[in-house]
Order: C-alpha cells, then structure tokens, then sequence
C-alpha cells in the first residue's frame, strides 16, 4: 500500500505521439472504465467527450505502475475533472457507478449489437432504435431495407464479431501476397493496422500494397480484387476509387485529411485452420470444396462459396469463416505516411496530427506532410523520416499502443 507521501510521481508528456505505449497496460481495470464512456460518447456522436476519455485512458496506459491512489496522478496530463471522478470511483469503490450504469444500459447495449454490424454506424444505428429496433432478432422482422454492406454484415454478424488471430491474419497475408504475385509480380503488400504494433488478435487485417516503381500500382486494386473474386476467396467487397489529385483545391494542397486511396472493404472467406494447411499452395490442392479450392483451375470457375449454402449458418460444421480485411494501394512516393497513417492506434495517428498542426504548424496525412510556414511538402522515404521532420522521437509500431 503506497500511502501519498511515498507516492511516485511520474512525468509523462501529453500528446500520445511523445510516449512509448506498450501493450503491457498495469490498468486495465481503469483503462477498460475508461474506453467504455469514450465508446459510449462516440456511440453517441459525442466526439469531443470521446476523445478526451481515450486521451484520459491512454496517459494511463503510458505508466509502468498500477495505479492505487489518486495522489499518483498529480501532474499528469489529460486527466480532466469526469475521468478523475471515475478513476476515484474505482480505486475506492472498484467500479464507477456511471461505467456500471452505462454498460447496462438499454441504449448502450442496442448501439453496440447493431453498430457491431459491418457497414452500421452510429447515427444509423440511433435512427433504427429510435424505430423501436433494439437488437438483430428485431432489425430482421422489421423489414427495414438494409444496404449490400449491412446485408453482408448481418449474414456473418457472429463471424464478423469474433476476433480474428493472428494466425488468420498471416493465412490471409499469404492469400494477398499471392493475389499481389498473379497481377503484378513485385508489387509489395505490408501488414498494417493492430497487427503491426504487435497485437495478437484484431476486429479486421489491414494491408498496404505498394509497387517499388512509382505508377505501376495505378490500377492495381481491381486486378487484385477480380483474382480473389474468381478464386472464391471474398464474400464481399467494394474498391473506393483513389482521388487524391482530383480534389486537390490550391497549389497541391489536399482539400481534406480525409483518405484519398484506392481502397477494398471486404469480407474473407478464410478456411479454417484443420482445412488450411500451412501454406496457401497445400490449402489449394487440399479438398475440392475448401477455400482456393479452384486457384490453380481453368477450367472449373465455380467459386467454393457456392458449395456451402446449406452449412452457411451453423459455423460448428462450416470449414470457413468471414474475416474483415481492408485492402489500400498507396504509390510507393507516399508509403511512409499511408504505413504510419495505418498502423494506429486511433489515438495515436489522432495525436501525431494535432502535435503536427498545434505545435509545428504542418499539416500531416496519410498521403503528405505539408509545412505551413515554408509552403512545401517534405519528403519521407520512411517513418523515421516522418518522426524527425515532426521533432519527435521515432517511436516504433510496438510502443504506438496509445
Ligand atoms: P483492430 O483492427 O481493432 O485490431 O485495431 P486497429 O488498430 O487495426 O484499427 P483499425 O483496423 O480500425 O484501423 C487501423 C488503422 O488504420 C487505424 O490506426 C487508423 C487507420 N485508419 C482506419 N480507417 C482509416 C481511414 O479511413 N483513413 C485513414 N487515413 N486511416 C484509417
Ligand atoms: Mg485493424
């Protein structure tokens, strides 16, 4: 028991971008209180509250103690008046009334059942419940029209909200490689996302396919797309189209932070690991009807997601499983801030942004990084570049744990 005199006081800098954050977290337990009111305001559209909830989690996420008395937390950052009332609440209590209220709630568990839908978002989640839909039983009766999206979502909901491993996300590593192989040898894809800060399960895989000569990747993501098309290999996708230089509005200047690549959302088809194999080649060879089944045929074109309808809905006897993978092709002159802008975490990229335009006056993305006072865009070949040019620390995937 540390009483406040021995208390140890920890320095720690205030934006996330500054810090080494593991993912050794010794307080979870307040962390978790924490990223559960910033869920719920973000469920809400309170984005402001949000943020400073997971601004708040995260300085605790930063400390290499277990947090035990209040006095501790003199002088640390982004600590503001509602997170110290529920972090005070737990240490004396140990659990906040307004967490335990608010996860038992009837609107917080409606907004996560149909938020945790693939292709629901808040604001229309809010407008179903409004309609009286609280749960998927519900939405199903309701008849309300669900878009291509939602429908995929809806039909693998329980695959879709089970973590993916990290296994999975290499199994399908593999599948991206080889559809990058078949349509443009050289092509590079990259692991991104939770995954590449060392995460060992994840709520998707992200990838980041690149070509070493800039403009061979123009056109890349729907050849790759049509291949895993025709070996069976997606239950659903959509490409974005890249137009990043048609928006520009001024001498270069992106008109937004928003993404500009070309982009696939897509739901995997992944056979399960007993039907896998260890390589994608063996996998392909394996059994007719498993996933890849046909990659090596001419002539049979059938896609094997075909040959499950009738075991579609009982997951125990089915031999695949719906994994969300995100797929983004960025020109090589841009892979080290599409690599940095993926990696996460949330927080973390959300930081690295406003210490850019806050404390140096730059605008950073995940295509560019622009210096409003020398009106230029600077060059990075790799994020250690990016950290410099920012006058931080380079901080490594591993401790972007923020
Ligand atoms: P997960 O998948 O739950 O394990 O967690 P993460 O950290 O992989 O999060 P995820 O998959 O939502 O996103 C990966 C990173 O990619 C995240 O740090 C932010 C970035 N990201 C996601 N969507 C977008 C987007 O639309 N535009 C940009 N620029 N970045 C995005
Ligand atoms: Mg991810």
């Amino acid at each position: 028991q540390i009483n406040e005199a021995e208390a140890v006081l920890f320095s720690v800098p205030s934006y996330a971008c500054q810090r080494r954050t593991t993912l050794d977290n010794c307080n979870t337990t307040l962390t978790d209180a924490l990223s559960l009111l910033a869920e719920n305001a973000e469920l809400s559209e309170e984005d402001g509250r949000g943020v400073a909830f997971r601004r708040a989690a995260a300085v605790l996420k930063a400390l290499p103690v277990r947090v035990t008395a209040m006095s501790q937390l003199k002088g640390l950052p982004c600590l503001g008046d509602h997170s110290l009332r529920v972090i005070k609440d737990i240490l004396e209590n140990e659990a906040s009334s307004e967490v335990e209220s608010t996860k038992h709630s009837e609107r917080f568990k409606a907004l996560k059942v149909l938020t945790g839908i693939f292709g629901v978002g808040p604001r229309t989640a809010e407008r179903w419940i409004r309609e009286g839909i609280h749960n998927l039983h519900q939405l199903r009766e309701s008849g309300v029209t669900l878009n291509r999206a939602q429908q995929a979502g809806l039909e693998h909901y329980d695959d879709l909200n089970q973590q993916v491993t990290k296994a999975e996300a290499d199994a399908i590593a593999e599948i991206v490689q080889k559809a990058v192989d078949s349509v443009l040898p050289s092509a590079q894809i990259t692991l991104a996302g939770g995954f590449r800060r060392g995460k060992q399960t994840g709520h998707d895989v992200d990838f980041l396919i690149t070509h070493p000569e800039e403009g061979r990747e123009v056109g890349l993501m729907p050849k790759v797309v049509s291949w895993l098309e025709s070996q069976g290999f997606l239950l659903y996708q959509k490409v974005t189209r890249n137009s990043y230089l048609e928006v520009n509005d001024g001498p270069g200047r992106p008109s937004s932070n928003m993404d500009r690549f070309e982009r696939c959302f897509s739901i995997f088809k992944l056979a399960k690991r007993e039907e896998r194999g260890t390589k994608v080649t063996e996998n392909t060879v394996k059994t007719k009807d498993s996933v890849g089944a046909h990659m090596h045929s001419e002539t049979d074109q059938s896609p094997p997601s075909h040959s499950h309808e009738l075991d579609q809905h009982d997951s125990t006897n089915r031999r695949w499983r719906a994994v969300r993978v995100d797929l983004v092709v960025s020109p090589i002159s841009q892979f080290a801030f599409a690599l940095l802008g993926w990696t996460g975490s949330k927080l973390f990229e959300r930081e690295l942004r406003r210490w850019a335009g806050h404390e140096k006056a730059m605008s950073l993305s995940s295509h560019a990084l622009y210096d409003n006072k020398q009106s230029r865009y600077l060059r990075a070949a790799s994020e250690e570049e990016i950290f410099t040019h920012l006058g931080l620390e380079y901080i490594p995937p591993s401790e972007r744990n923020a």
